[in-house]
């Protein structure tokens, strides 16, 4: 270390130097290399230790969860699928942005930009224990991740000082007799080998110490740059099971789906269409990162209170005769009004064929169903063995399913939410009792079970759009699964209920499009909407939260009638 410790960034001199005044942006370059070497060890460690969760994701996860879901449709508007993507470049820039400061940080004031990084890696750990799909074995990586970050970014640090010491006794130097020898020849700023040897009266001792700052700048670019590979190389292994996927025939069904009725589909604009494409059907679980499994090695246990235990792969699966069906599946995190909730044809074996083989024995009361990550599902064992479609299921509107869906194979069960019974990537069929088994997210807060509450959705006119005045077409969607939707009614301004048009239903299990025509003239509506199901039970007016059960109230939308 130099001794000669001049002030680096107001350095006094006569001939201007240009290092100390470009010395903040190599602070920067240092915060950003030491950071992005950090994140991509902490995404390393957890491609190898959590599969399932990174701090990146762990963090991403708890972004997406945190935003107001009006910003999250924003952006799923703006993105669309890319959503995702969008916003992990959008972490990069802010982490880059935050790097960059805690490395200008740092610079000034020791141990400033360590604790930047340090709150980074707390923010890690944070954002890791609350995810869902957070596991102790996840909470080391982004402590590692701020660890090596913090080490990475002091050792650059103190090598830029030097640098700028260095600079700065040149100047000195320059300053005062310039036939007086060099001071302080540290060791930091002994020239190495290959440098050109410097006279007294020559170059200025910054220059070893300059190349040393970079060469470390460089070392540090580098450990982010091939573990950045690393990491998209581990990334890189869903290209496999991509190729295995696209290369797959479905056999067809033993069981047809049922026909849709003619005119089921109303053909509002603005009305969400009947049957979800895949590529828009939206996407729940705790998995930033999509279970990567070869259906040739995948293999799916029936466990527990059975008589006999039960294993089958993909091509025992698909030898058996299929049942196809149009079931709308939804989550219990679905806001009033929210877009949460997808209509497909899946293609599937029913699993009461399944446990009918197993035989579940007197007492067993759940089936807790686990996913190739472990995540896991709590069913009621006479949901999945009553007469309904509940389905292991292999295709999606006519394809294998796709990744995020739960390829090769998964779950979909009409009439409860997806997180006590879509289990996707499944694997496993405990057959149990709920006194002895504890499904994922019973313990963080949701209830063991998880009937669809009867809801509806005002679609058109689209919230805060505004419409001409005269005939006002209103519609939407309501659902009520295995029960059926009965009766939809809107009201306007809360005056008297409505009853709207009810397109015919393909089946209980599957939502159905309503529409209604209001005359308005020029002014500002409060529109809502309420669905009575099959039995005549009315949607729940009062408000809930989604949370433990799944949230109920009338969705309301206010409407501007221009003249
Ligand atoms: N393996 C696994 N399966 C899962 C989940 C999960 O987190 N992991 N989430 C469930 C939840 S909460 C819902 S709402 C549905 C959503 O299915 P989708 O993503 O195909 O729409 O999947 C269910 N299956
Ligand atoms: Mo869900």
């Amino acid at each position: 270390m130099n001794t000669s410790r001049a002030v680096p960034s107001s350095a006094p001199s006569g001939t201007p130097q240009p290092a100390p005044r470009r010395t903040p942006w190599w602070a920067a370059a240092a915060g950003v290399a030491a950071v992005g070497a950090g994140v991509v060890l902490g995404e390393l460690a957890a491609g190898l230790l959590s599969p399932s969760v990174s701090p990146v994701t762990a963090v991403g996860g708890a972004v997406i969860d945190a935003v107001p879901p009006g910003v999250k449709d924003w952006a799923i508007s703006l993105f669309g699928t890319a959503d995702k993507l969008a916003l992990l470049g959008g972490m990069g820039l802010v982490i880059a942005a935050l790097a960059a400061l805690g490395g200008v940080l740092e610079w000034r004031r020791r141990f400033a930009g360590l604790a930047v990084i340090a709150i980074f890696g707390l923010v890690g750990v944070a954002a890791v224990l609350t995810r869902a799909e957070g596991s102790a074995n996840a909470v080391p990586e982004p402590l590692l991740a701020a660890v090596l970050g913090m080490v990475l970014l002091r050792w650059l640090i103190r090598r830029l000082k030097d640098w700028s010491d260095a600079d700065a006794d040149a100047d000195a130097d320059a300053d005062a007799d310039p036939a007086a020898p060099a001071p302080a020849a540290s060791a930091e700023a002994t020239p190495a080998a290959g440098e050109p040897a410097k006279g007294p009266m020559g170059q200025p001792p910054a220059r070893p110490a300059r190349r040393r700052f970079l060469q470390s700048l460089a070392v540090t670019a580098a450990i982010a740059g091939v573990g950045g590979v690393l990491a998209s190389t581990l990334r890189g292994a869903a290209a496999a099971v991509v190729e295995l996927r696209g290369k797959l025939v479905l056999p067809g069904p033993a069981s047809r789906a049922q026909p849709i009725p003619a005119g089921a589909e109303l053909g509002l604009a603005g009305l969400d269409p009947l049957i979800t494409p895949n590529k828009d059907f939206y996407r729940i679980d705790t998995a930033l990162r999509v279970p990567l499994v070869d259906p040739h090695q995948w293999k799916l246990k029936v466990t527990g209170l059975v008589d006999h235990e039960v294993e089958l792969d993909f091509d025992a699966l698909l030898a058996k005769p299929l049942t196809e069906r149009y079931i709308t599946i939804a989550c219990v995190s679905n806001e009033v009004g929210g877009e949460l909730i997808g209509n497909a044809r899946w293609l599937g074996w029913p699993v009461r064929e399944l446990l009918a083989q197993a035989g579940p024995k007197p007492g067993a009361d759940m089936v807790l169903s686990r996913s190739a990550d472990g995540w896991t599902a709590g069913t009621p064992l006479e949901v999945l063995t009553d007469t309904r479609d509940a389905l292991l299921a292999v295709g999606m509107n006519g394809e294998p399913l796709p990744l995020e869906h739960g390829f090769p194979v998964r779950l979909v069960v009409p009439g409860l939410y997806g997180y006590v019974s879509a289990t996707k990537w499944v694997t496993e069929l405990k057959v149990t009792r709920f006194a002895d088994d504890v499904a994922y997210w019973t313990p963080r807060g949701w209830s063991e079970r998880g009937p669809i509450k009867t809801s509806s959705r005002i679609d058109v006119p689209r919230a805060g759009r505004s419409v001409n005045a005269g005939t006002v077409d209103f519609g939407g969607v309501a659902w009520a699964q295995h029960r059926g939707i009965g009766k939809v009614e809107v009201r306007v301004n809360r005056g008297e209920w409505e009853q709207a048009e009810l397109a015919p239903a393909i089946s209980t299990d599957t939502w159905r499009q309503w529409k209604l025509s209001v005359p308005l003239g020029p002014g500002q509506y409060e529109v809502q909407v309420r669905a009575t199901d099959l039995a005549g039970v009315p949607q729940v007016e009062e408000r809930a939260p989604v949370a433990p059960s799944g949230a109920t109230g009338y969705h309301t939308v206010t409407v501007d009638v221009k003249s």
